[in-house]
């Protein structure tokens, strides 16, 4: 039997899906979409279930080959039950499984019709075996789906988002956005923070959360982090010659990144731009980053310290370190993360920890620069306190090279 026969079934499937993941957007691959920023729960999701159903497609394929490579005789209306089956134990682990197998069983009863039965009709030996595979195949499926830490429709999405993301890199769809960051004492901009943007075929702005642990996990993390270098040194380049030297170009390392060799080629180059054109150059990197791998970090940031290159620790709060620890590395500026800035000034809990970080920092011979800061509120907290610079909202949103309000702000 030619394997051309058996995938004949799933070709209209194929068609109705790649219709109806159309349907909700006009350019092939729009319900990546589902990733925007601005509805990232319920589209997640919808990206996550688009991903799931091509991925037991693929596997239903693999279960009518393997039917027709053992010399039985697929069923077309039988095989696509596999499709609900493995769907099911996806997402729903053993027990959905059994209780899909059984359904789909007693759907294809012994009246089902058979092409290799004499009869054209298949007994109750046939019937009751294929009861078995169903449970089977469904047992399996839910065990395999379990042991992946991740769930399939993640890795399935992920993987998408990657190849997306290096068609873009290549594409030059990769934009940065610039947010200030501002001295709380005189309202001064010290620099910016380039961040890494990305717009769907459509326009649609994608969210970063979601897109950069993705490139993270694919590899293609590399390709999207030396396009954002790029742009943003070609920028400073510009924006130093036309404000004067000292400001600082804030970039985001990845925790992938960070202690590989080509990282450190691009440091070098960057950091010698830098120092060429008058700016200062500072790298953002996560505790996780630099708990990971401790000795190459240690290595990788003195090397930056040499170079003249300002180290910041990024979301510092969110991990399991502690300042104490970090103190034997070269740090020079302290993230606080936006989830503690939050409520720093309705809430004593998030008070006290911003507090204790502030003074932790200081001790440490290290600045602080306060994520997140969205309202006066929060900005009369932060100073009081002796938090050197704040970023967020409030002072400045990302935006585009062009749309940087580089005046001193009134700070009330
Ligand atoms: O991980 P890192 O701190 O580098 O990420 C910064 C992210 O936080 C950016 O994507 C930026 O758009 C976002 N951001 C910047 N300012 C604010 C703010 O005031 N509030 C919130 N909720 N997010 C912000
Ligand atoms: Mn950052």
């Amino acid at each position: 039997m030619s394997g051309a026969s058996h995938q004949a079934p799933y070709g209209p499937i194929v068609t109705v899906l790649r219709r109806l993941v159309r349907a909700r957007g006009s350019a092939p691959g729009a319900w990546l979409d589902g990733t925007e920023a601005t509805d990232a729960g319920r589209s997640w999701a919808r990206a996550g279930f688009a991903a799931s159903v091509i991925l037991v497609l693929v596997a239903t394929g693999l279960v009518t080959a393997a039917v027709a490579a053992a010399g039985g005789a697929p069923n077309p209306l039988t095989q696509l039950l596999y499709v609900p089956i493995l769907y099911v134990a996806v997402r729903h682990g053993r027990l959905g499984a059994l209780v899909m197998a059984v359904v789909a069983g007693l759907a294809v009863g012994p009246w089902m019709p058979s092409s290799n039965a004499p009869s054209g009709h298949q007994g109750f030996r046939d019937w009751g075996l294929r009861l078995l595979v169903f449970v089977l195949v469904g047992f399996v499926t839910a065990w395999l789906a379990s042991q992946i830490s991740r769930p399939f429709a993640v890795i399935a999405r992920d993987a998408w988002l990657g190849q997306a993301l290096r068609a873009a890199v290549r594409q030059r769809r990769i934009r940065v956005h610039y947010q200030p960051f501002i001295d709380l004492t005189d309202g001064r901009v010290l620099g910016v923070e380039a961040l890494c943007r990305w717009k769907s075929l459509r326009g649609r702005p994608m969210a970063p959360d979601v897109f950069i642990p993705a490139a993270e996990h694919t590899g293609a993390i590399a390709a999207v982090s030396r396009a954002v270098f790029r742009q943003s040194a070609a920028q400073f380049g510009e924006w130093a010659t036309q404000h004067g030297a000292g400001l600082t170009m804030s970039i985001n390392v990845s925790a992938v990144e960070l202690c590989k060799p080509a990282f450190l080629v691009d440091l070098t180059r960057l950091a010698a731009g830098a120092a060429e054109s008058g700016y200062r150059l500072c790298i953002e990197v996560t505790e996780t980053a630099i708990i990971a791998r401790t000795d190459e970090a240690l290595l990788v940031l003195s090397a930056a310290r040499e170079m003249g290159v300002l180290v910041a620790l990024d979301d510092f709060g969110t991990g399991e370190s502690s300042l104490a620890y970090l103190g034997g590395f070269p740090i020079d500026i302290v993230k606080i993360d936006l989830s503690f800035v939050a409520a720093v000034d309705v809430d004593e809990t998030a008070h006290a920890i911003v507090s204790a970080i502030v003074s932790m920092a200081s001790s440490l011979g290290a600045a602080t620069i306060a994520e997140g800061v969205e309202r006066p509120g929060q900005l009369r907290a932060l100073r009081d306190l002796g938090c050197d610079i704040g970023q967020g909202y409030y002072l400045g949103r990302p935006a585009a090279a062009a749309g940087v309000d580089w005046t001193r702000r009134t700070l009330a």
